[in-house]
């Protein structure tokens, strides 16, 4: 066999999965303009990619998923540990010698008659030395060409496996993609991805949830940092201050949005920076601030919803060199979901390539997606190329409640924000499979996301605060809450700048009667949060942040019995948490 890299690690493993799979041919990337153009080329040819009108949208392309294959399947994920008690009841467990057997026979020949494709990549700056590399190893030209926009990917990125040595191992195949076959595995003790039968997103681009989050939190919590499902921006006001806040909102629930959101018109001289919108590596810093790197290169975000009043700075980077997946085509041949406009264009193909009708059902799947390079968003800093990361003054929580979770609150401190994080509830989006609207749990925004038992993960955050000084100040959002007849309450968007504001208000602490202490936190005082120019509903805001007694005691047994899952695990701190509250709650 030829000899492709340096690195006797990764050669020997590449010669492997060659013996394994079966391949016609394999192809190291290197991450080259021209390598992506013969792939592209390939993918049309093959039908893999469909050209969008290249006047309006040049170099944008649509990929149509297997419709059973359109969002992560949790069912399907696997955390595979010598002890099961690692992974806690967060996670669905199997063994290392089960999860490595069922796979492998489904590896066995998976390849013949097709490439593989070698794809060495780095999340984080190519020169930070909080970045982590890793190897995708696959048969699926649109994963590569997804990951070169997504990571650092390419020769540099193994140019870096060969001087530092270390690199994770993701290995995937799009298999037959039937759900019968299609597993999703980790190996974290041996910093090794599998995952077969699902050519989607979080399932398939392995440097993302599979190694960034799921890997990630694992090698966080035995080198003292935090992988986390936040989206990371820097707010500047008028006079300058640039402060950067990172937030956790559960899949399909806003990171995106925040992460790029343009100031009201009423707020002339404030500026958003975007750092990322997914995914942050939180690393303490020497004077006991918490530092962030996004590591990622591109986002790959929610389509539906995307629109002009909603996000411009997304709708305007989307209409040149951007992957989409399952949306619908006008029949001029540019990419529709819904949203983005209305009516609805007569004449569109829908998600799945058929005629769309009024009537007939959404016309880009709600899951639909792009994949656009950070470089083509206009709010995108050159702070995210920075090795050190970027300061953090606010850590938000969040999630989608249309009922009981006030706009905004602030905890006490570090130990009850930690609360607050781990007792997140959402309603369940398209992101994954299964029922969508339901309320779960879904502590820090990481369910599906974790590598490790939530206890120890919630006791891994709470060593923070008896070990940093200077720690951000963490709060909890809902931009989601509706009134009786499903309208939203709050406008969102754009206008979560004005909550924002509150919480970067409440970190410098100059305003001592902003807020009002409450059994649950700190909650805005009612005219603290600048509301000129909306225009809200008579007693919107008065709802939107009260704290109704009984609503909340009935919560308080809800997390309670969460908590219970985790027994012995389950830091005593965060029930100590819960039980103040409850008292707080009868006083
Ligand atoms: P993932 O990429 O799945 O992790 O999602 P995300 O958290 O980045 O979600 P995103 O920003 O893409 O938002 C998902 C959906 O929520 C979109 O349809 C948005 O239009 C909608 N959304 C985002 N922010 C708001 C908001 O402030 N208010 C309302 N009502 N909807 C919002
Ligand atoms: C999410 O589901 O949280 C995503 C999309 O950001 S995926 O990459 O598929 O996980
Ligand atoms: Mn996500």
């Amino acid at each position: 066999m030829m000899i492709n890299t340096k690195n006797r690690e990764l050669q020997t493993w590449v010669d492997q999965v060659v013996k394994l799979t079966k391949p016609d041919k394999v192809h190291w990337c290197d991450g080259s303009q021209s390598e992506f153009e013969t792939l592209v080329q390939e993918m049309l040819a093959a039908g893999t990619l469909i050209e969008l009108n290249e006047k309006t949208h040049p170099r944008c392309y649509l990929h149509r998923s297997n419709p059973t294959d359109v969002a992560r399947t949790e069912h399907l994920t696997f955390i595979c540990t010598k002890n099961q008690e690692d992974v806690g009841p967060n996670n669905n467990w199997m063994s290392i010698e089960e999860g490595n057997k069922k796979v492998d026979a489904l590896f066995e020949g998976c390849m013949r008659g097709r490439t593989m494709y070698v794809v060495p990549y780095c999340m984080g700056p190519i020169d930070s030395p909080l970045s982590r590399c890793g190897v995708e190893i696959t048969d699926s030209a649109y994963v590569v060409a997804n990951m070169r926009i997504m990571t650092r990917m390419g020769r540099q990125a193994l140019d870096r496996i060969e001087k530092n040595g270390s690199f994770v191992r993701g290995l995937h195949s799009t298999g037959d993609l039937s759900p019968d076959r299609r597993f999703i595995m980790h190996f974290p003790e041996d910093l090794m991805i599998k995952s077969i039968g699902s050519g989607y997103g979080g399932n398939a681009l392995l440097g993302k949830k599979c190694h960034a989050l799921r890997l990630g939190s694992w090698q966080a919590r035995k080198e003292g940092w935090l992988a986390e499902h936040m989206l990371i921006v820097g707010v500047e006001n008028p006079q300058g201050e640039v402060h950067y806040i990172a937030a956790a909102f559960p899949s399909a629930c806003g990171k995106t949005n925040l992460a790029m959101m343009i100031p009201p018109e009423s707020h002339k001289g404030w500026k958003i920076w975007t750092v990322g919108d997914d995914i942050a590596w939180i690393h303490p810093g020497e004077d006991g601030r918490l530092y962030a790197i996004n590591p990622e290169a591109g986002f790959f975000g929610v389509a539906p919803g995307t629109g002009k009043n909603t996000n411009p700075n997304a709708l305007a980077m989307l209409n040149h060199d951007t992957i989409f997946t399952n949306v619908a085509v006008t029949k001029d041949g540019t990419p529709w979901w819904e949203g983005l406009s209305k009516p609805a264009p007569e004449g569109m193909t829908d998600w799945q390539g058929k005629p769309h009708h009024a009537g007939s059902g959404p016309a880009a799947h709600p899951n639909s997606r792009f994949t656009v390079s950070a470089k083509q968003c206009a709010s995108y800093t050159t702070k995210a190329e920075e090795p050190k990361g970027v300061p953090l003054t606010a850590i938000v929580f969040g999630g989608r409640r249309r009922e009981l979770a006030p706009l905004v609150f602030q905890s006490l401190d570090w130990k009850h924000g930690v609360f607050a994080g781990a007792s997140v509830a959402s309603e369940t989006t398209a992101a994954a499979t299964g029922k969508v609207g339901v309320v779960r749990r879904d502590p820090m925004a990481m369910q599906p996301f974790c590598g490790y038992n939530f206890a120890d993960y919630w006791s891994h955050w709470l060593s923070f605060g008896d070990k940093y000084k200077n720690l951000p100040k963490i709060f909890h959002v809902n931009w989601f809450r509706q009134d009786k007849d499903g309208a939203f309450l709050w406008p969102g968007f754009g206008d979560n700048l004005r909550v924002i504001r509150w919480v970067i208000d409440r970190c410098k602490g100059d305003d001592k009667n902003n807020a009002t202490r409450t059994a649950i936190g700190y909650l805005p005082t009612e005219d603290a949060i600048d509301t000129k120019g909306l225009s809200l509903a008579p007693g919107a805001m008065h709802e939107l942040l009260q704290v109704d007694k009984d609503a909340w005691k009935h919560e308080v047994g809800a997390i309670r019995d969460y908590f219970a899952h985790y027994g012995s695990h389950m830091p005593k701190e965060l029930v100590g948490e819960l039980d103040r509250i409850e008292r707080e709650l009868q006083g």
